[in-house]
């Protein structure tokens, strides 16, 4: 057997366009809004973005399509870290273009922008891409980390997209390729290439969101893996009732995949970690708030609960940051080898008791020597700590166990605590696609080709009223310039698009924290089960907690 049965179905599966493509190519018209301005720093974005800047927002209606009849090149890549639903944009995409001029090419650069610098591409066709319709993964061309935002760089891949006839190219990716996105669009304006750019919001870390962009593709996919396995998690904690299970999932430094997996299966604790930083919590009060929950269930019998942490939580915490940012000046230039040269742990613990000063070393001594040694072997290539691979999950059980050992020598805590570990990231970035993902990337990607047949440049594929069916979404476009601000990086103000983190006064968090007392003492698990793409549509189409709370 070479495909798996679900593989063979989901060939057959057809995803849903919104209402207002389903008429055929013929019929799909464009309307023209309001033109539009940046989100901030309006002055230097249009100073920076001259031939892009203020465009107007479009919406496809059912009507005489009058696009110009020109035959496409269009080039595609995949770009950052993968998000289920990746190979349905593409398909998408092949399928408008197709549609729209059986002679159109699409042509798919592998392995990120690398392809588009290395002239490195495969041209689809049927074959191709049938296999690979409604199923996880970017394993169709690849993707990569490289960042497409140098001059130099933007010379060769005009001259690459010149050689092989482009029309257009489309980059799907997160907030920082959308950046890039809105640059190249700009560079191929301002040198008149016309050579079109348009964007698609991909990211499991859901923080590709603004007024325009409901949800970034694949957060839906993997937030539903991630909570069927902590549910299940949850189940085994309340059979065997022996465990707390600290749990940490990706999302990079936003909270909202942490957030969205607690309002699915209501652990007895979530951090979140924008929240950490509004309070400025320490340490220690993160590890009290954690152990207050478990000193309290325990005292009840019931020595086993779960806590999930998200993946940027330390990012958070001022006085953690502040240590690392001292970490990575005591090791700076020739200071490594020194470091590295010492025979002991013992010499390297003398060694950064006399290089930090006294508040850090005072938080850095609170920490397992796991934790520590973690915070001196993971460095990235320009020698900072890499905070994203600190066991967070591992860092505040062991805090908590110590904070109880006090409690129970103070007889104020008689429970038992024993702890599992578990980080859930890359298990979720591949999944088949739920069938909203499944849908709404091929929504995605079908719109972005009709961007670019009517004209359009820098523009970011929309697909808007996605907590409604399908017939009921909006499709169109927005100006990636629309989503810019300037911020500061790498000690330079760049234009970028503005990064969404957890809202405090939004509705996800508001509802989190009116139940979360509750949920930290009973035991009030819910367990969503597997992703299920087959069956009633009030069990397979449903839309992230997220999306309906902030729509309701
Ligand atoms: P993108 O921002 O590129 O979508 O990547 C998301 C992500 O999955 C993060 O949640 C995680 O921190 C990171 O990628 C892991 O990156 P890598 O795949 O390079 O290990």
């Amino acid at each position: 057997m070479d495909l798996s049965p679900l593989q063979i179905a989901r060939y057959e599966y057809t995803p849903k366009l919104p209402g207002m493509l389903r008429n055929g190519i013929s019929e799909i018209c464009v309307k023209e809004g309001a033109e539009t301005q940046s989100v901030a720093d309006q002055d230097k974005i249009k100073a920076l973005f001259p031939n892009t800047y203020g465009k107007k927002e479009i919406t496809f209606e059912k009507g005489q399509n009058t696009s110009p009849a020109k035959k496409q090149v269009v080039g595609v890549i995949l770009s950052g870290g993968q998000a289920p639903g990746g190979h349905n944009v593409v398909c998408g995409l092949y399928d408008a273009l197709k549609a729209t001029n059986k002679d159109n090419v699409l042509l798919g650069f592998k392995k990120g922008p690398d392809g588009l610098l290395k002239n490195e591409y495969v041209e689809f066709d049927d074959k191709f891409i049938d296999a690979y319709r409604n199923t996880g993964g970017f394993d169709i061309i690849g993707s990569g980390r490289t960042k497409l935002e140098t001059e130099e760089q933007f010379n060769i891949v005009a001259e690459n997209a010149k050689k092989n006839g482009l029309t257009a190219v489309v980059i799907i990716g997160g907030d920082d390729s959308n950046t890039n996105a809105a640059t190249l669009a700009e560079y191929m304006a301002a040198k008149n290439t016309g050579i079109q750019v348009i964007g698609c919001p991909k990211t499991i870390d859901g923080d590709l969101k603004n007024e325009d962009i409901e949800a970034s593709f694949g957060f839906d996919t993997a937030t539903k893996t991630y909570s069927e396995l902590i549910g299940n998690i949850e189940r085994d904690a309340n059979s065997a009732k022996k465990y707390w299970h600290f749990i940490k999932v990706m999302g990079r430094s936003a909270s909202h995949v942490a957030l969205e997996c607690a309002l699915e299966t209501q652990p007895n604790i979530c951090l979140i970690g924008e929240e950490v930083a509004a309070k400025k919590m320490s340490l220690a009060e993160i590890t009290n708030y954690i152990a207050d929950a478990v000193e309290k269930r325990g005292n009840n019998g019931n020595n086993f609960g779960v806590a999930i942490i998200p993946e940027g939580i330390v990012e958070f915490v001022p006085e953690f940051s502040a240590l690392i940012a001292e970490i990575n000046e005591l090791l700076a230039g020739s200071k490594t080898e020194e470091f590295n040269a010492l025979p002991t742990w013992d010499a390297k613990y003398q060694f950064i008791e006399n290089g930090l000063t006294k508040e850090a070393m005072a938080v850095f001594a609170l920490l397992p020597t796991g934790i520590q040694q973690q915070l001196f072997l993971e460095r990235d290539p320009h020698g900072n700590v890499q905070v994203s691979l600190i066991e967070s999950e591992k860092l505040f059980s062991e805090l908590v166990k110590n904070e109880l050992a006090k409690r129970k020598a103070a007889g104020t805590y008689v429970g038992k605590f024993g702890a599992q570990h578990h980080f859930f990231g890359y298990e979720g970035r591949c999944a088949f696609p739920s069938n909203f993902d499944a849908d709404y990337c091929y929504s995605l990607g079908f719109n972005a080709f009709m961007l670019i047949q009517y004209g359009y440049t820098g523009y970011l594929s929309k697909v808007s009223n996605i907590s409604k069916p399908a017939d009921e979404w909006i499709a169109g476009g927005m100006p990636i310039t629309k989503m810019m601000n300037m911020e500061r990086r790498n000690g330079q103000d760049k234009p970028v698009i503005r990064k969404a983190l957890v809202e405090l006064d939004g509705k996800p968090f508001k509802y989190f924290e009116a139940h979360r007392e509750t949920w930290a003492v009973e035991t009030a698990f819910t367990y969503p089960g597997a992703i299920q793409y087959y069956g009633p549509a009030s069990v397979c189409d449903l839309t992230t907690r997220t999306l309906a709370l902030e729509k309701s």
